[in-house]
């Protein structure tokens, strides 16, 4: 067979500079990332009809968004079907499931507005992470909630978020696997502030008092994602790169580093290895920031293979919490989930297929020129037929081939969503 054939002479040429195909695969296959559930539906969410706030952006209008927990879940279902490997899914507090009824504000939901989605997960052997929704929602005043002069606002955010760490600690209960649960918030000014220091310290207040909870720490990851600006948020964020990583150092919590979240020439993968010297854990949002912090899909590029790479080679594969976090709205969504799904995965694959080890030794040996040279070669190693036989073996499909399945999914279901 073809792929079979292709992977046996790869496997050789690997071999040859000490790399072993079949362990790296073995250790892929282990690997969950979080498949974040916002990217099928432009993370509208089903407990408001408000449009998307909070200084984020899904720009485009592709036919076949997902409307309802059926059609999100459908959707998921086939995009599962075309990544090798068991994952994790991410879901937000917006995502709950309310009957006509039963419908609560984000301050009073409980675990039993994502039974669906538990039992969704059960069945397919998913983990669960979460996500307070602290944007597009009238509680949200002049772009703060958590940071807010006014205690009604903070305080509903609190109590929100709380409620979302009971809700995390349920997903982990129900899935026996730890939940990350992510704080972001929108928080900032457009224009230079008057005052930088009042808002950060009401949002380490109001995290103190979310913390304060009982909860179990084994349970439940809560992590804290920073963020250098939004669209409308432009001169100052509370919840800033110090700030982040302060607050979780103190407080036992995880920082959360979102690669498009920093200034244009600073790279996630240079920050890795400090964290991982300071922090037991640490999570990530994966994605491409294309001149500002856009959500494109995430490629197969340098970056997300230098991330991977920085995760592989320092022995951290349980230490970082992946997720995705991407929202496109211009091209199939199945697509564009399933294809950074998959880059993801080759970039880490990419990286277990390195010498990490010769080329470590080789730079504190001081022979930089082969550590260049060898690190260029190997970009074009048949790193392509592992991918390939690697994909076959855990049944899904090969090179392009899932691509005519989307074509059929978005002219039989997606284009008939009105
Ligand atoms: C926003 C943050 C945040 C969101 C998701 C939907 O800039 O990256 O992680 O994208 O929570
Ligand atoms: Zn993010």
């Amino acid at each position: 067979m073809k792929t079979q054939a292709y992977y046996d002479w790869a496997k050789e040429q690997y071999e040859k500079i000490g790399v072993d195909t079949e362990q790296a695969m073995k250790t892929l296959e282990k690997i969950r990332i979080s498949l974040h559930c916002w990217q099928g539906d432009d993370v509208v969410g089903f407990d408001q009809k408000g449009p998307l706030t909070g200084g984020i952006q899904a720009t485009g209008n592709y036919p076949g968004r997902a409307r309802t927990p059926e059609e999100l879940m459908k959707d998921i279902d086939f995009v599962l079907s075309m990544i090798p490997g068991t994952h994790k899914l991410n879901l937000h507090a917006c995502y709950a499931i309310f009957n006509d009824e039963e419908y609560v504000d984000r301050d009073q939901i409980e675990p039993k507005h994502f039974e669906p989605w538990v039992q969704f997960a059960k069945e397919r052997g998913l983990g669960l992470d979460f996500n307070p929704t602290l944007f597009s929602h009238p509680m949200v005043k002049d772009n703060l909630t958590l940071s807010s002069p006014d205690k009604e606002v903070r305080d509903f955010w609190i109590h929100h978020v709380q409620a979302c760490i009971r809700i995390s600690e349920y997903f982990a209960e129900q899935t026996g696997e730890p939940c990350v649960m992510n704080i972001w918030i929108p928080d900032g000014y457009k224009d230079i502030p008057a005052d930088r220091l009042a808002p950060r310290k009401r949002f380490k207040e109001s995290l103190d008092q979310i913390l304060s909870i009982p909860y179990d720490r084994s349970k439940v990851l809560v992590s804290l994602e920073s963020k250098v600006f939004g669209i409308g948020l432009e001169s100052y964020t509370v919840g800033s790169s110090e700030f982040t990583i302060n607050y979780a150092s103190k407080n036992g919590i995880l920082p959360l580093m979102d690669n498009g979240h920093y200034h244009p020439t600073e790279v996630v993968s240079d920050k890795i290895s400090s964290m991982l010297l300071f922090f037991d854990q640490i999570a990530l949002h994966v994605t491409r920031p294309v001149r500002w912090d856009s959500d494109h899909v995430v490629l197969f590029d340098d970056e997300t293979r230098e991330i991977a790479k920085e995760i592989v080679r320092n022995d951290a594969i349980d230490r970082v919490k992946i997720g995705l976090d991407f929202f496109d709205a211009s091209i199939n969504r199945i697509a564009a989930w399933t294809i950074g799904m998959r880059n993801m995965q080759k970039a880490l694959l990419y990286a277990l297929l390195t010498p990490n080890q010769k080329l470590a030794n080789l730079q504190d040996e001081g022979r930089l020129t082969e550590v260049m040279m060898l690190q260029e070669e190997l970009k074009t190693y048949p790193f392509g037929a592992v991918w390939d036989y690697f994909c076959e073996k855990n049944q899904v499909p090969c090179g392009e081939t899932w691509y005519e399945q989307v074509k059929t999914y978005e002219n039989t279901v997606l284009r008939k969503r009105g």
